[in-house]
């Protein structure tokens, strides 16, 4: 046989190959980041608290698994889900274990339409003096909803739970003013109180709260409670 015939067939063979190993018919479309996991993009999974500084942060019906952030038990070193300061975070499901949460650090925060059917150590805890909203369904506390450990104003407007000791928890022999508006809320499996706190200063402010509680049982504390 020739030798350049030999050559020709030797590069059809190559160019064969090449073809067959990148031909973009065959090749497979990229449908996610590899945060996401396979299933159609609706889960995400973190390893760390997601911070969300000066910005607003919209799962977009996203549904968020925690992974090495804490187990959602009692213990009080979990990570939180989210860390917000002068931010929103909106429209996401925390998956269990939700660990510590949520926490607002400082400044204006907002948390809107967030499902956690599994609460963790808490759901929601002020950590640094700010004026926060939060609008939230959350279930299966083991104890605390939500808890305040600095100065703030805060409303809880439309928020949902299932089982907990109490909804609101001032950190316990703190005697500092915050304000709490509760506008609208509705709670069942209430052990305890829908607020507890220690301080006399600290103001509540609700309407239209369904408890499975008495009401004489909803203010666990001396502080200052009136409807508006
Ligand atoms: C408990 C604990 C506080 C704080 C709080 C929280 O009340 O005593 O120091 O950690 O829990 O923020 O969960
Ligand atoms: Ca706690
Ligand atoms: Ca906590």
């Amino acid at each position: 046989m020739k030798k350049w015939l030999l050559w020709l067939t030797l590069c059809l063979v190559v160019a064969l190959l090449v073809w067959f190993s990148c031909n973009p018919f065959t090749q497979k479309e990229i449908t996610s980041l590899n945060v996401l996991d396979d299933s159609q993009g609706t889960r995400l999974t973190i390893t760390c608290t997601i911070e969300v500084i000066g910005s607003t942060w919209d799962g977009g019906g996203v549904e968020i698994v925690a992974e090495g952030m804490g187990d959602g038990s009692q213990a009080e070193s979990q990570d939180p889900i989210f860390a917000i300061s002068n931010g929103t975070v909106r429209n996401v499901t925390i998956n269990p274990p939700a660990c510590d949460g949520l926490h607002f650090i400082g400044g204006s925060g907002t948390i809107s339409n967030v499902y956690v059917p599994d609460i963790g150590e808490d759901v929601c805890t002020v950590k640094k003096p700010g004026t926060y909203t939060v609008n939230m369904t959350a279930h299966e506390a083991a104890d605390k909803w939500g808890q305040i450990n600095d100065l703030c104003t805060i409303t809880f407007t439309s928020c949902v739970g299932n089982n907990m000791g109490k909804f609101i928890r001032q950190n316990g022999g703190k005697t500092w003013k915050c304000v709490i508006y509760i506008d609208g809320a509705t709670l069942s499996g209430v052990d305890e109180a829908v607020v507890r706190s220690d301080s006399t200063t600290t103001t509540v402010y609700w309407r239209n709260i369904i408890c499975n509680l008495p009401q004489s049982e909803w203010w666990y504390g001396n502080f200052v409670v009136s409807t508006y």
